[in-house]
């Protein structure tokens, strides 16, 4: 179970219940424990916090108009981006970057993410390849510099770090930022140190970020302060996040030895990078929704796939705007993820995954149904009309029944947002018009 959904279900839990007593907050608390613990947040940080929320409930003053519920939940909110570190903006100006960590920890990856980041913000970027100790390294980081259609240096077969630092920074003159991506091991031994100190004394970095792996939860403290005292580091960048259960342990591991978080890696792709904020990290997890994060993306999907902003307004929902709508959905990343912004979460899998294939499949099947069938999707129950449009489309019965199914489950979920008064209030004042 992941952190976010059981902390989720604790949270219904409280809502749900009649009273508040202190029966329910440790029913309450209990809950909330074994999630945390599980994600491997450090036990007395746990404990600590549990305390808290119990104390808060029983307060006898609390303001007018705030029930005893409303303000733990406000608490836990409060308390939970309180262990999760602060957020982090970056200097956007010239700048050389060192990024180190231990073996498969995602420097190389992140290094290209990084440099897509700033180049995309209109800072020229640039790779150099000092990892002289991983085999197709340099290919790695080339490969990875095209993609994201940044510069790139390294000297295959060369050993000396210095020597590639030397060269590549005379090359690479005139790229705004210059990110260095080194070499990894299984642990923070005196060969790496050694090599991790010749590359800073040629490269001279402006900030030197540790990038660790989510999956590795609490150690992430150990390993933060062992690299800080070895090399001196400026911040942590943790990837992964997208596919560990143990993300919440590691995020407040490195919060806890003393160190900022700079971004957060959330999938394989080069733009799964995000600046890192507690806020939106928590707000993920309680099932807020990230707005500024979700209109940011629909803009830039809309930028992408070029779809008309009237093609995206979600009022009237029939069967010609919902093509359109999982369009926009598909060309935004994981749906998913989405969603989840959205603060929509828990929602079935299948309606979740949709692929090209099937995405595909319903433009046909939409192109075959009549004008009157697109806009009312009850003339859909008759089984005629099924057949007709599957011979039509070239599909079977059962794929036009599941585009069915699928349409009525958006429809429900956008049902549900648009009754939320809050959501609409939150959601208009960011996209005017919405
Ligand atoms: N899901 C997911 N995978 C990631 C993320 N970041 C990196 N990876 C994957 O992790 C694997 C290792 O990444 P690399 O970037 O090669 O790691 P590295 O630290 O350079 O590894 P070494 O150079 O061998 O020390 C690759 O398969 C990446 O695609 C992330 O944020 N999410
Ligand atoms: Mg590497």
């Amino acid at each position: 179970m992941d952190l976010g959904e059981g902390i989720r279900k604790a949270v219904a839990k409280l809502r749900g219940a009649t009273v508040i007593d202190s029966k329910t907050i440790k029913e309450f608390n209990k809950e909330l424990q074994k999630a945390l613990i599980s994600a491997d947040v450090d036990i007395r940080l746990v404990f600590s916090l549990t305390k808290r929320l119990e104390d808060a409930s029983l307060r006898t003053d609390l303001p007018r108009g705030i029930s005893p519920r409303d303000y733990v939940i406000n608490m836990l909110y409060d308390e939970l981006v309180g262990i999760m570190g602060t957020a982090y903006k970056p200097e956007m100006r010239p700048k050389r970057i060192l990024l180190l960590g231990m073996y498969g920890s995602g420097k190389t990856t992140t290094a290209a993410k990084l440099a897509k980041y700033y180049q995309d913000r209109g800072i020229s970027a640039a790779l150099i390849c000092c990892d002289v100790v991983r085999p197709a390294a340099y290919e790695q980081l080339e490969t990875l510099a095209a993609q994201a259609n940044v510069a790139f240096f390294g000297i295959k077969g060369e050993k000396s770090v210095q020597r590639i630092v030397r060269e590549g920074l005379a090359q690479l003159k005139g790229r705004k930022i210059i990110i260095c991506d080194s070499s990894g091991r299984n642990a923070l031994d005196d060969a790496l140190i050694h090599e991790l100190k010749e590359i800073n004394e040629s490269f001279r970095p402006d900030e030197k970020l540790l990038v660790v792996n989510a999956d590795i939860g609490q150690v992430a403290s150990k390993q933060a302060r062992e690299f800080d005292k070895a090399v001196k580091i400026d911040g942590v960048l943790v990837t992964k996040l997208d596919g560990s259960g143990k993300g919440g342990g590691a995020l407040s591991a490195v919060k806890e030895a003393g160190v900022n978080i700079t971004f957060i890696g959330v999938g394989e792709k080069l733009k799964d990078l995000e600046l890192y904020d507690p806020n939106k990290f928590v707000g993920r997890l309680l099932g807020m929704p990230d707005l500024e994060g979700l209109v940011e993306k629909v803009n830039a999907a809309i930028m992408e796939n070029r779809i008309k902003p009237e093609e995206m307004n979600v009022t009237e929902l029939n069967f010609e705007t919902f093509y359109t709508q999982l369009k926009a959905m598909s060309g935004m990343g994981p749906l998913k993820n989405m969603l989840g912004m959205m603060g929509v979460v828990d929602l079935p899998k299948d309606m979740l995954e949709q692929s090209e294939e099937k995405l595909a499949k319903y433009k046909v099947i939409i192109s075959s149904m009549t004008k009157a069938e697109r806009t009312s999707e009850s003339l859909l129950n008759n089984s005629g009309r099924v057949k007709r449009i599957a011979i039509g489309s070239g599909t079977s019965e059962k794929d036009v029944r599941s585009l069915v199914g699928d349409f009525v489950k958006m429809k429900k979920m956008l049902d549900r947002m648009q009754n939320d008064r809050g959501f609409r209030k939150r959601f208009s004042k960011l996209v005017p018009g919405m």
